[in-house]
C-alpha cells in the first residue's frame, strides 16, 4: 500500500475531493499553511494499491492549477523599517506537490 500526501492550493481542494471520491479513492484533506507564503492550503491524504498511485497522479493533476502569486518579501532585520522598500515578486504556486509513500502497515480498528 502507498500513501500519497498532496500539497494543494486552497481553491482546488474541494474539486480535487469530489474527483477523488467520484473515482472511488478514499482521502482525508487536512488545513495547512505554506511556510513561505504563510497562506492556507490544503493537504489531501490518499491511501491506495501501488499500482493505482498512477490514476491518483492523473486526477490531482487534471484538479490542481498553476497560479502566479504576488509576495512582499520582509524587511531584513538588519536595516531600518522606514529605509527598506519592498518590491512585490512573483512566485509561481502549484499545481501540486505530491510525496508518495511506502506504508509499512494499515490498521482499520
Ligand atoms: P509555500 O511554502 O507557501 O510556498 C508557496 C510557493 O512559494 C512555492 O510553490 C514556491 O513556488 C515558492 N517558494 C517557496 N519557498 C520559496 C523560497 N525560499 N524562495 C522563493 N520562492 C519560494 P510550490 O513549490 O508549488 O509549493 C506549494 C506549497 O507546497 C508550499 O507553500 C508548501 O506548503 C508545500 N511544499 C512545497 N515544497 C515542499 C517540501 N519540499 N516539503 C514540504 N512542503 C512543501
Amino acid at each position: 500500500m502507498q500513501l500519497i500526501l498532496a500539497i494543494v492550493q486552497e481553491k482546488d481542494s474541494r474539486r480535487l475531493i469530489e474527483a477523488l471520491v467520484a473515482a472511488e479513492f478514499q482521502a482525508t484533506m487536512l488545513a495547512s499553511t505554506g511556510g513561505f507564503l504563510r497562506e492556507g492550503n490544503a493537504t489531501v491524504l490518499i491511501g491506495t494499491e501501488e499500482k493505482k498511485v498512477d490514476d491518483v497522479l492523473a486526477v490531482i493533476q487534471k484538479c490542481c492549477r498553476v497560479r502566479e502569486q504576488l509576495v512582499s518579501p520582509l524587511p531584513p532585520v538588519v536595516e531600518p523599517v522606514d529605509s527598506y522598500i519592498s518590491y512585490p515578486v512573483k512566485v509561481q504556486v502549484g499545481g501540486a506537490i505530491v510525496f508518495v509513500l511506502d506504508v509499512a502497515r494499515m490498521v482499520k480498528i
